[in-house]
């Protein structure tokens, strides 16, 4: 069988290392685009594919320039693409809304245009989001439940989401969104609540820190581990038909719950250490996300393999090596 070829954009992030890493095993040639300051700065920015790189091939653009994009198309053909790249931090869509828009719509879009003129047989993958239920009309939240998002992040995709439909039946391309419920793990930026809470808990373990200030804690989500994901991501792309897909582990915990478990795992009891601090709320917030993934099991035969409690203790466990060796 021929070598595939997958381009991955946002590679350097946590879906993207992991996505690439699967890719790999699979026997997959992986490309990815990365910001140009990136390549100039490998140390600080390429951090999670630091182990990778001598096998996957980058190349410099941004989501912000079709021309960008353009160029690393025209540069040779992909079976499959896997836009990851975003503006993803939900709270700082509050912040600046129109730089997210920006990135996140725009660069959907220049993405799409670009494969719809050079490659149109590239297989597509968007990253949509559960935050596009946002103040949810049904629970558990399914392919078929309407949107209503909550947050300029979640507007925007939203509306990657509606391209990509659109470029699937105006252009009869292979265009896929899975709408990916929360999903972590050891390698998840700082500022998302999971990995803010598992670094914290080190760093209290071992003396560093002594509090940990939080916002809404009895905000509820759908955790899953993102090595298994990422396996979701790439059995859209290989059914005989594209389709939109729910990822989710099916289970709902409030951050309390995640701080309870984490604390626990490192023997300590959350309520000596958490504050609420109103600087972390929002200025809408979603309360409630809980995900059916039936489909995604019945159609693509996917299951995660972690469970919620594996995934706050890895995540613990590997924050408490990092800061010790
Ligand atoms: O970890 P979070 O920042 O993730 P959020 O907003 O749910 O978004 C993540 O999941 C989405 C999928 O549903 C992705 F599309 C998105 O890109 C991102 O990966 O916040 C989780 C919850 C929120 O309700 C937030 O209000 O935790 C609450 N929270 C409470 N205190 C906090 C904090 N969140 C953060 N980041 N920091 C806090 O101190």
């Amino acid at each position: 069988m021929m070598t595939r070829r997958a381009l991955i954009t946002g590679i350097t992030g946590q879906d993207g290392s992991y996505l690439a890493e699967h890719l790999l095993g699979l026997g997959y040639e992986v490309h990815g685009l990365v910001r140009r300051v990136a390549m100039e700065d490998q140390e600080q920015r390429l951090g999670r594919i630091a182990h990778l790189l001598d096998r996957i091939v980058l190349h410099p653009a941004t989501m912000e320039s079709y021309a960008s994009i353009f160029r690393v198309i025209a540069q040779q053909d992909y079976d499959e693409c896997y836009h990851l790249a975003a503006q993803s931090f939900v709270a700082e869509s509050f912040e600046d809304g129109f730089s997210t828009m920006n990135t996140n719509i725009n660069g959907t879009h220049y993405l799409l245009a670009a494969l719809r003129e050079l490659q149109p047989r590239c297989r597509f993958y968007f990253a949509g989001s559960s935050e596009m239920f946002g103040k949810v009309r049904e629970t558990p939240q399914r392919e078929t439940t309407p949107f209503y998002p909550r947050s300029p992040y979640g507007i925007s995709k939203v509306t990657g989401f509606e391209l990509t439909r659109n470029y699937r039946e105006a252009y009869g391309m292979f265009c896929c969104s899975g709408i990916l419920f929360n999903h972590e793990g050891p390698r998840r930026g700082m500022q998302f609540v999971t990995r803010k809470i598992t670094r914290t808990v080190a760093r209290i373990k071992l003396g560093l820190a002594t509090e940990l200030r939080l916002g809404n804690l009895d905000a509820k989500r759908d955790w899953g581990h993102a090595a298994d994901y990422v396996r979701a991501m790439h059995l859209m792309l290989q059914q005989p038909a594209p389709d939109d897909y729910v990822v989710a582990s099916g289970e709902s915990h409030t951050v309390r719950e995640f701080c309870d478990l984490a604390f626990a795992e490192a023997g300590l009891d959350y309520r000596d250490f958490v504050k609420a601090d109103e600087r972390f709320l929002r200025p809408a917030e979603v309360d409630c996300l809980l995900g059916d993934p039936r489909k995604a099991r019945e159609v693509l035969g996917w299951r995660p393999k972690y469970t919620f409690r594996e995934l706050v203790a890895e995540m613990v466990q590997a924050d408490l090596a990092r800061l010790t060796h």
